[in-house]
Formats: C-alpha cells, structure tokens, sequence
C-alpha cells in the first residue's frame, strides 16, 4: 500500500534527497511539495525545488508557503549550505511552473479533499507552513494520519547545544505542531547524525550513472566538504531523506514514544526539543521520537531511488 504524503521543505543539499527518494519510492505517492523559508529564503529554496523536481521528475504541484518564521527573525544556514541554499550543485533550469497556490492552502485543500487518515505530513524545513495550516484549519489535526518530521534531538543539537536547526529557526511553530494533538513522529539528530553518507554510498551511486545519479554525486560531494569545513565529519549526515524512509519502511528505525515539549523561554536552551525519555514515564502519548536506524538498508532505499 502506498502512503500519500506532502513534503514541506526547504532545499537545501538532504531535502533534495529527500525529494528524490519521496518520488521514486513506490511504496509513497507525491501529492505536493510545499516550499518554506529556512535553509535559505523562500524565493531561493523555491528555485531549488523546482530544479531538483526537473532532475527528479516530479509531477506534482509545488507551492511556495512562509517566507519566515511566525514570530523571531530569520536566520539562515549559509554557512552549509551556501548562499543559493543548494552551493556546488549544478542545477537544470525548471521547466514546470511554480503552483499559483499558496503552500498553506495546498495543504489543507489536499488534506480536507482526502479521506482521514489519508495523508501523511513530512516537514523537512522549519515548521512554519505546517503550524500556519493546524491554525487555518484545525480540522486538519483531526484528518492527518500523521507528521512525520525532520527536525529537533533528542540529545545533542547542531544549531546551539541542545537545539536543532529546523525548530530553532521557528521555535513557536514548532510548538504548534509538536502541541497539536495529533500523532509527530521525530526523526531528529539523535537518528539523523547516524544516516552519514560514507565514501561506499557515493560510489555505489557514481556507479549508476545518468543524469539523477550526477545530481546526487554532486551535492554529497558539496555537503560532505560543507560538513567537513564546519562541523569537522568525515561523512555527511544526510538528514531529510531519514524522514521520507520512516513512512516507507518505519521498521528499519527504532522509534520510542515520549512526550515532547518545545523549549521557547530558555537562557541557553531556546528551541531545544525536550524528549522526555525517563522510563517511567507514560508512554500513551501521541509523540514519538526515531533513535536509531538500519543503516544499510536506508541507504539501499536511497540508491533504489536513484537507480
Ligand atoms: C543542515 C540543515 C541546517 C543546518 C545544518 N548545519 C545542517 C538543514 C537540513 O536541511 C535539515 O533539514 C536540518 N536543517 C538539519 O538540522
Ligand atoms: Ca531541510
């Protein structure tokens, strides 16, 4: 059975990846790519969008959504993925049309049109668009089967010490989100930072040449010099596509339910995820965080996709 799903991102060298993998998997069906403002501005990862559609032969709508957080002022990760949001990628020119829609009311037309259950959110960017559309329409909440993320740790952060990029760069939406009532699996750095994309990854893809493959070889090439430069891996953690695989095959990761709370007011702590893991703790709740996964056999969806 395939399970439909909306991808709210902001590419971005991992949701690139992540795009591919959501395409070329069988077992998930493409209703729409929603664009946000996160690793770069909304006009530059919506350019990004578009192009990798090209490259993965995307059909579905793409809409651009929130050009910035709800509350605080942007700040971009430059520093990563540089100042087109997708640096040391060559890009092919897009040919289809950006959706006059915006990315809020795509989503809860997609999701009011279907039938409950039916479409599974995947946020891999800031949780604006999302947190935008629970306020648009709180029926939604009801009607998602669930949110499946990128986003947040339950650990270690990258952004500051304990937060994550994606949730420090909208706290309040996040909090929206992971508040809301309805089932969000986190798929976080604790799971991210082990999806490392080794030396072997990049040849098995090189290996398969063609346009896609090129494409994949290019930006992990790009984010593992990136990675290397500024937070000193050996391999880049490619985070994003960890959120697309967790609907298509949730048994490969170990996945934990906890209460989540997002930190707004702390000193230090602004933006953290705070996963409450205590074990005796109860376990009823509708949150859920992804601590490990099959390495291996996440990679073998990633290059079945590129194949
Ligand atoms: C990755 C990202 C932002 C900053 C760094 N240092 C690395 C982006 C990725 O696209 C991913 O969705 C998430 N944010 C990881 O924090
Ligand atoms: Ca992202």
């Amino acid at each position: 059975m395939s399970r439909k799903i909306i991808l709210d991102c902001d590419p971005g060298h991992d949701d690139a990846v992540a795009l591919l993998l959501a395409q070329a998997n069988p077992s998930v069906e493409l209703l729409a790519v929603t664009t946000v403002a996160g690793n770069q501005s909304l006009p530059k990862v919506t350019h990004n969008a578009l192009g990798i559609a090209e490259v993965a032969g995307i059909t579905a709508p793409i809409a651009a959504g929130a050009a910035g957080p709800l509350v605080r002022a942007a700040r971009f990760a430059g520093e990563i993925h540089g100042a087109s949001g997708l640096d040391g990628v060559s890009l092919p020119e897009p040919s289809v049309a950006l959706d006059p829609r915006h990315a809020v009311d795509l989503i809860v037309e997609l999701v009011m049109s279907h039938e409950p259950g039916e479409i599974t959110l995947v946020p891999t960017g800031p949780l604006t668009n999302i947190a935008l559309a629970v306020r648009r329409e709180p029926r939604i909440v009801d009607r998602v089967r669930e949110v499946v993320l990128m986003g947040g740790a339950a650990r270690t952060g990258n952004r500051t010490p304990v937060a994550e990029f994606n949730i420090l760069f909208d706290p309040e939406a996040a909090d929206v989100v992971f508040s809301a009532g309805w089932r969000v699996t986190m798929a976080g750095l604790d799971v991210t930072h082990q999806a490392v994309a080794t030396p072997d990854v990049a040849r098995r893809v090189a290996a398969i040449g063609g346009r896609k493959a090129d494409f994949v070889v290019e930006l992990l090439e790009a984010f593992g010099r990136a990675y290397r430069d500024v937070q000193g891996f050996d391999a880049p953690p490619v985070h994003d596509p960890v959120a697309v695989a967790v609907v298509i095959a949730p048994e490969l990761f170990e996945i934990v339910p906890a209460p989540i709370a997002v930190e707004l007011t702390g000193t230090h702590t602004t933006g953290m995820t705070v996963v409450d893991l205590r074990p005796w703790v109860p376990r009823d709740v509708p949150t859920r965080v992804v601590l490990g996964l099959d390495r291996g056999r996440f990679w073998d969806l990633v290059v079945d996709a590129v194949r």
